[in-house]
């Protein structure tokens, strides 16, 4: 990865090669911690943070289902990040809000540990990989399950829920695919390892509902942009067999953006080439996000 200068923990800017927490530090032994993962971009009027708001606001109801007891108001976690990637001087970047349990006590009574926050940021290009935005990926269904809605709590960012996601995605790229798909534990389609799914049929779009699914950002902010572009959009239950049919098939999310899907289980879908819809939604993200979109402009939160 590329390191930048500072990251925030708890109220001071700590270098990046100090930034350091004690082995016995209890989210790394238990997985009970909270994160966002949210894109800052290169703007002509400067950087821009696309929808910071709705990320802090997310991280604090990820801690709020965790039950974790934060000690920072929502502003100041807003204004944190902010000013780190001020302080990092970086146009572009990622930016990774991490809620987690500190050193105190072990087992699995968490009430003694303290409840720590930290904020770094670096450049973080195609998720997926080079090209993978042009030309699309190439997924495999996952053996593994989603989480069933009353094993982990899927609304909210905890860091334990990403052990199910490592088994789909290292499953995947040991089987020489770039990204896995999970399927709920009644078989209907839910989402990626890290990112929403959408499918087009017969011109319309498709995304399962919020039940075992990440309420993603972004795909709040693509539902919006297609109806926005007269486009139907219904959130509803597929089975894997309708990702095979579909005309188009993309991922949604923070660090994916739109990315097409052009093969699934060895299916290729449409021509095998991002189809009409979904470049079209590409395009308008991208210019959303890029500040050349008056519409959608309160999205950005300027940096400067
Ligand atoms: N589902 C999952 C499981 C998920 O992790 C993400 C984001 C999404 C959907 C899309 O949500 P949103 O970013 O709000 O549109 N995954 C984050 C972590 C990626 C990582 O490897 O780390 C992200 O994209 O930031």
């Amino acid at each position: 990865m590329q390191a930048t200068q500072k990251i925030w923990m708890d109220g001071q800017f700590v270098d990046w090669d100090k930034a350091q927490v004690h082995v016995l530090s209890h989210t790394l032994h238990y997985g009970l911690g909270a994160f966002e993962g949210i894109r800052c971009y290169d703007t002509a009027q400067g950087p821009a943070v696309f929808r910071l708001q709705e990320h802090v606001e997310r991280l604090f109801q990820s801690a709020h289902i965790a039950g974790m007891k934060m000690s920072w108001a929502q502003d100041d976690i807003t204004r944190a990040i902010l000013e780190t990637i001020r302080i990092n001087q970086v146009r572009e970047c990622y930016i990774r809000p991490l809620i987690y349990l500190g050193y105190g006590e072990m087992g699995i009574n968490n009430s003694h540990n303290p409840v720590c926050t930290a904020i770094a940021v670096w450049p973080w290009g195609a998720y997926l990989g080079e090209g993978a935005l042009d030309a699309g990926i190439r997924v495999c269904v996952s053996s593994f399950a989603r989480h069933h809605v009353n094993v982990m709590m899927t609304k909210a960012k905890i860091v334990g829920n990403y052990a199910n996601s490592q088994l789909a995605k290292m499953e995947a790229i040991n089987a020489g695919y770039d990204e896995a798909i999970l399927l709920d534990v009644q078989g209907n389609v839910s989402e990626g390892s890290g990112e929403n799914i959408f499918i087009v049929r017969r011109g319309e779009l498709k995304t399962p509902p919020l039940t075992s699914i990440l309420e993603g950002i972004t795909r709040n902010s693509v539902i919006d942009l297609a109806r926005h572009l007269g486009l139907t959009v219904h959130e509803a239950i597929f089975s894997r067999d309708e990702l095979y049919i579909a005309d188009e098939v993309f991922f949604t999310g923070t660090a994916a953006e739109i990315t097409p899907i052009r093969e699934v289980d060895h299916r290729t879908i449409g021509t095998g080439r991002p189809g009409p819809l979904t470049n079209k939604l590409q395009q308008a993200f991208f210019r959303v996000v890029q500040g050349k979109d008056d519409t959608f402009k309160a999205w950005l939160t300027h940096v400067a």
